[in-house]
Parts: structure tokens; sequence; C-alpha cells
């Protein structure tokens, strides 16, 4: 009993400090940190990202999802760019990470502005940007985004499995899992919204569809016709085929996503976890009613708090010379 009761104090305490470590480093980054040391920075970025987007439009959903992957794994510090090493298996390739695709976008961002001011600008910033633009480019919002983030040195495959959520997660697990990256509910329904873009591969969610609890039933929360559909394009066993996350708005930034899981399309049990809780409810049956009313400028304000989580600034960490590889 005592020694549970000083267990919690311990962690209490634990996270105390790191909630104050936190809000010193987002403090570290500010807009326009570029401004002297490489003015023409975030011109570059969004003319290269533009450039790859207007001639392959489905890589701006897998460049938004490389950022979230970033910063909830170790920090918004660029991890999630390193390749793996003869004695170390990064975070690159976990399980979750198979599908993240467009780092040559990174790739020639980086070398452009290598280029252009060397060894001024982070990977990890390029990512900020990068998700940021891309989303602009489909038609999506725009928003500042806060620099000066440094590079980390270190990306652990294991760390990808224990922090990113699973599309399994219930409302509870969701909720603490932004929770755990200082993030609000109102952050988790409005996030949830990068869902609006891109696809998915079939096991993400085909456990909703045959045997969802071992009857040989499927998930009674999701729509009978979209079950209908989604097995008609997956197989159970099916590991290549990829779907529409919301169909209608997959290359184009629209809140059609809110629309979808309001009418039980949502992908994902994640998606669908979002009814069953009053606030995140709420949220959904607000923007789909309303069109999305006020989606385009939470995304802006959630992406930048997301864009904040354990950051590297002042002398922490470096600034790569290459985004796969520590100096
Ligand atoms: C709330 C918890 C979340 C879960 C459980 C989750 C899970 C997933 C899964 C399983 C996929 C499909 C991977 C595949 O099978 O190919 C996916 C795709 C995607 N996710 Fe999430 N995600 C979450 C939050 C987010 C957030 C916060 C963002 C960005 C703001 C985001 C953006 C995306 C995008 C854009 C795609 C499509 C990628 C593509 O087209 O390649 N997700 N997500
Ligand atoms: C890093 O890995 C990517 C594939 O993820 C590969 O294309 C690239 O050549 C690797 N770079 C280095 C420097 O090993
Ligand atoms: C969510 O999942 C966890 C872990 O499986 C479980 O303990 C909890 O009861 C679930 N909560 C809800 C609300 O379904
Ligand atoms: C469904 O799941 C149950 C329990 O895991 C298993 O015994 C059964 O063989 C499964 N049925 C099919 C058709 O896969
Ligand atoms: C883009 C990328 O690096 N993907 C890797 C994800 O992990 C698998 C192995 O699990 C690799 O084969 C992929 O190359």
């Amino acid at each position: 009993m005592a020694n549970t009761k000083l267990l919690i104090a311990f962690f209490l305490h634990l996270m105390l400090v790191f909630s104050v470590l936190d809000l010193a480093n987002a403090q570290g980054l500010k807009l326009d940190f570029y401004k002297t040391s490489c003015p023409s920075a975030e011109h570059i970025v969004k003319e290269i990202t533009k450039k790859f987007i207007s001639r392959a439009a489905t890589l701006a959903a897998p460049l938004l999802r490389m950022h979230f992957h970033d910063c909830f794994v170790r920090g918004c510090e660029g991890s999630v760019l390193l390749n793996s090493t003869k004695k170390n298996q990064a975070e690159k390739d976990a399980f979750p990470n198979l599908s993240l695709r467009g780092f040559q976008v990174i790739d020639a961002v980086k070398t452009a502005l290598e280029k252009k001011c060397p060894g001024i600008v982070s990977c990890a910033d390029i990512l900020a940007l990068v998700a940021r633009d891309a989303v602009s480019v489909i038609n999506g919002p725009s928003w500042s985004v806060p620099t000066g983030r440094r590079d980390g040195r270190i990306s652990i495959a294991t760390d990808a499995l224990n922090n990113l959520p699973s599309p399994a997660f219930n409302i509870t697990q969701l909720k603490q899992s932004f929770a755990s990256k200082g993030l609000s509910v109102k952050d988790l329904a409005v996030l949830s919204g990068g869902h609006t873009i891109g696809i998915s591969h079939c096991p993400s969610f085909v456990n909703r569809l045959y045997n969802f609890t071992g009857k040989g039933d499927t998930d009674p929360t999701m729509d009978q016709n979209y079950i209908a559909h989604l097995k008609s394009k997956c197989k159970p066993t099916d590991t290549t085929t990829f779907v529409d996350l919301s169909p209608r708005s997959t290359h184009t930034f629209k809140p059609n996503y809110y629309t979808l899981v309001g009418k039980r399309r949502g992908l994902f049990q994640s998606d669908a976890a979002l009814l069953t809780d009053s606030t995140t409810k709420a949220y959904i049956q607000l923007q789909a009613a309303s069109k999305g009313s006020t989606f385009m400028k939470d995304f802006g304000e959630s992406m930048v708090k997301m864009g904040q989580i354990g950051v590297l600034t002042g002398k922490s960490g470096e600034i790569r010379k290459q985004c796969n590889r520590i100096n």
C-alpha cells in the first residue's frame, strides 16, 4: 500500500518534471526562426513540396502522416527519418511504418537547403513544414509553423510500436495516448480529421469485416453496406490492397471525414470510437452538420500543438547533414 503511494507520488513528480520541460522546449520554437540564417528556407520547402505533389497527388497524405509519426515517437525530432544500421533497427522499419512514403520529398528538400544554407535547417523542421505545405497544396488550410527544432540521434523500432496509437484502440486508449503527448480530447477529434485524405491497407481494419469477436461476426458499429463494400475489396488475408480512408476526398483536403464517421463509415475502430465520447461525438456532429465550419482553422491549431511534442531546441541534438543518418 505504502509502496503504491510512493510509486504514484514518484510518477506524479516525473510527470510534473516532464511537463515543465515540455513547456520550456515548446517555448524554444518561434515563428520565422530561419529569418536571418536562411531567409528562403520556407519558400524552398514549399516549392519542392508543391512540385512533387503536383506530379503525384497521393504523396500529400503520407507526408502529413510522417510528421505525426515523428512527433508521437520521441518527439518531433526527425527520428522517423533515420535508417536502420547493422546494430539498430530504426523506427522506419517498425510495423506501423511499413506504409510510410515520401522520404524522397524530404531528401530533395534537404539537398536543396544544404546547398543554400549548409547545416542550418533541421530535418525535424522540414517534416513540420512539408506536412503544412502538403495539406495546403491540396486545398487544405495553411498555418504558421514555429521552427527551431533540432534533430535527435536515436531511433528505435520498438518505440514506434509503443507510442503510435493502434487503429484498434478504443476511446479510452486514444485519449490516454493523446494525453500522454500533451494533446487534448479536442485535439484528438481534430487531428483524426487527418484521415480525410489518404489510404489504408486492408490489415488495418479487416478485423472489423470478418470474425470481429471470434464468432464469424462483423463490427456492429460499422454501417452494414459499408462492410459489404469493404469485404468486396479486402479478403481476410490480403496485405497489399488499399482503400480510401475517406472516399471522395482522398486527394483533396475537405472535411468529408466527419460526415463519414457520423454515418458509421469511419474506416478504423479508432475513427468509430470518436462517437463513443460526448466531447468527440459533439465535434464530429458539429463538423458534419456545418460542412466543417471550424475544422480548417482547428486543424492548423492542433497541428501546431502536435508539432511541439518533445522538441529539441537550443544546444540539444544536432542539425543533420543528411536526414536518414546521424552526423
Ligand atoms: C488517432 C489515432 C490514429 C490512428 C490509430 C491512426 C491510424 C492510421 C492507420 C492504421 C493508417 C493506415 C495505414 C495503412 O494501413 O496503410 C493511417 C493512415 C493515415 N493517417 Fe492516421 N492514425 C491516427 C492519427 C492520425 C493523425 C493525428 C494524423 C495526422 C494529423 C493522421 C494522418 C494519416 C494519414 C494522412 C493517413 C493516410 C496515409 C497514406 O495515404 O499513405 N493519422 N492512420
Ligand atoms: C536509407 O534507406 C532508404 C530506404 O528506406 C534507402 O533508399 C537509402 O538508400 C538509405 N540511405 C542510406 C544512406 O543508407
Ligand atoms: C479499452 O480497452 C482497454 C484495453 O483493452 C480495456 O481495458 C478497456 O476496458 C476498454 N475501454 C472501453 C471504454 O471500451
Ligand atoms: C474466428 O475466430 C475464432 C477465435 O479466434 C477461431 O476459433 C475461428 O477459427 C475463426 N474463424 C474463422 C472463419 O477464421
Ligand atoms: C519506408 C520504409 O523504410 N519502410 C520500411 C518499413 O519496415 C519494413 C520492414 O518491416 C521495411 O521493409 C520497409 O522498407
